[in-house]
């Protein structure tokens, strides 16, 4: 029996709502190529954070590392469902979209790492993966704060390719977050201007059950039923099983494809589970033995190994080899960023800019400036110059 909670709910009962729909059963399998280079994602990811906890017991990666073990199968099939042109913006357990989106295992260790061969020079860390060239727009630090990026995003390609392109193309932004950022009104805000703009954006929320230490039932009001949030601003929702790679894929297909046709936000209620910790520091005293044990029973990558094994795709030796694989890849990108060098302390000061404002030429002094005589302006800052 689970042992209850203080919610008064049975511990590994994290989400505690609506039956989730199975889509994948009536599908036909996706092809043997896809579905091995899936599984390696999958191990990718998994053995990349492996090694991130590592680095970070070693004092090799600074600050805050939120690690994404147990919910690979969200940013796999998520992005598996999406076109490589297509927005994606994340909050900051954002390791698994980079490596999904096709950030290289060393521009993301270097990062990890503080280095300037990371994909944001080593300047944003963990919570930063930044990578133009695959269309991610970020890890973002601010709980909800991606929210309305996702919208601007959305807003911005609609522009470009409705107005601009005349319907050459049409791109749908996926924005992640937590269902901590569920309570934060810029998510509402964002989802009003969704719905109100016909914003081709698809907010997933990785309901994992938790926001820090605290459960969604005690957070969040109708954690039962997320869709609520959604149909109150006239968006469509679904609930989707994120601990099966199959489910992703197939119900965000369907989901994305509908945002793209329709140009209508959709919202997702992805029900998944973390195995660690919510950052490195958290000892998980919130929650009981007996859950983490009912939900590693439901492991991601147990479940996709044992599909991919059933339906032939691979068989044991190439499981065995991919996994190899991975290791050797992780291996090499964790001694890429040892060697890449640490950013000099002078480029702090280096893309971290603006355009000149220069002074505010209004009628009146905005408020903050409260009349004063020589209010701050912005600057971008260049190439070498040294301003310590
Ligand atoms: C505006 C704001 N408030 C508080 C925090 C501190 N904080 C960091 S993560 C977090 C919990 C968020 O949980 P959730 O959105 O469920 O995401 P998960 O970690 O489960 O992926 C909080 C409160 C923050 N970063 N930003």
């Amino acid at each position: 029996m689970p042992t209850p909670t203080t919610d008064g709910k049975p511990s590994h009962d994290v989400h505690g709502g609506l039956p989730v729909p199975r889509r994948a059963a009536n599908r036909p399998a996706p092809a043997a190529e896809l579905l091995r280079a899936w599984y390696r994602e999958l191990v990718l990811i998994r053995e990349f954070e492996i090694r991130c906890m590592q680095a970070y017991q070693d004092k090799k990666i600074g600050g805050f590392c939120h690690v994404y073990i147990g919910q690979e199968a969200v940013a796999v099939g998520c992005v598996a469902a999406l076109k490589p042109e297509d927005p994606l913006v994340t909050a900051y357990r954002d390791h698994g979209h980079a490596l999904a989106r096709g950030m290289t295992a060393r521009a993301c260790m270097a990062e990890m790492f503080g280095r300037v061969d990371g994909c944001a020079k080593g300047k944003g860390g963990s919570m930063h993966m930044f990578d133009k060239a695959n269309n991610l727009f970020g890890g973002h630090g601010i709980v909800g704060a991606q929210t309305p990026l996702g919208a601007g995003l959305a807003f911005a390609t609609k522009y470009q390719d409705e107005v601009i392109n005349k319907g050459k193309s049409s791109r749908v932004t996926m924005c992640f977050l937590g269902d901590g950022a569920l309570n934060q009104g810029s998510f509402h805000e964002a989802l009003n201007l969704a719905g109100l703009m016909d914003l081709p954006v698809v907010y997933v929320v990785e309901n994992n059950g938790y926001s820090m230490g605290t459960s969604i039932h005690r957070g969040t009001t109708q954690s039962h039923d997320l869709s609520s949030k959604a149909l109150g601003y006239g968006i469509d929702a679904s609930v989707i099983d994120g601990m099966n790679l199959l489910e992703v894929y197939h119900g965000m297909k369907d989901v994305v494809e509908k945002c793209r046709e329709r140009s209508r936000p959709a919202f997702v209620d992805m029900r998944c589970y973390r195995y660690k910790g919510h950052s490195m520091s958290d000892p998980r005293k919130y929650r009981t033995r007996d859950e983490e044990e009912v939900w590693e029973q439901g492991d991601p990558i147990g479940i996709f190994e044992k599909y991919v094994l059933e339906q032939g795709a691979m068989t044991h030796d190439q499981i065995k080899a991919a996994q190899k694989d991975v290791k050797t890849e992780v291996r090499d990108a964790v001694q890429f960023a040892d060697q890449s060098p640490v950013p000099p302390l002078t480029d702090l000061y280096h893309d971290v800019y603006r355009e000149p404002w220069g002074r505010y030429t209004g009628t009146s002094e905005p408020q903050m400036y409260g009349g004063a005589q020589n209010p701050p302006t912005f600057r971008a800052t260049r190439e070498g110059e040294d301003l310590l």
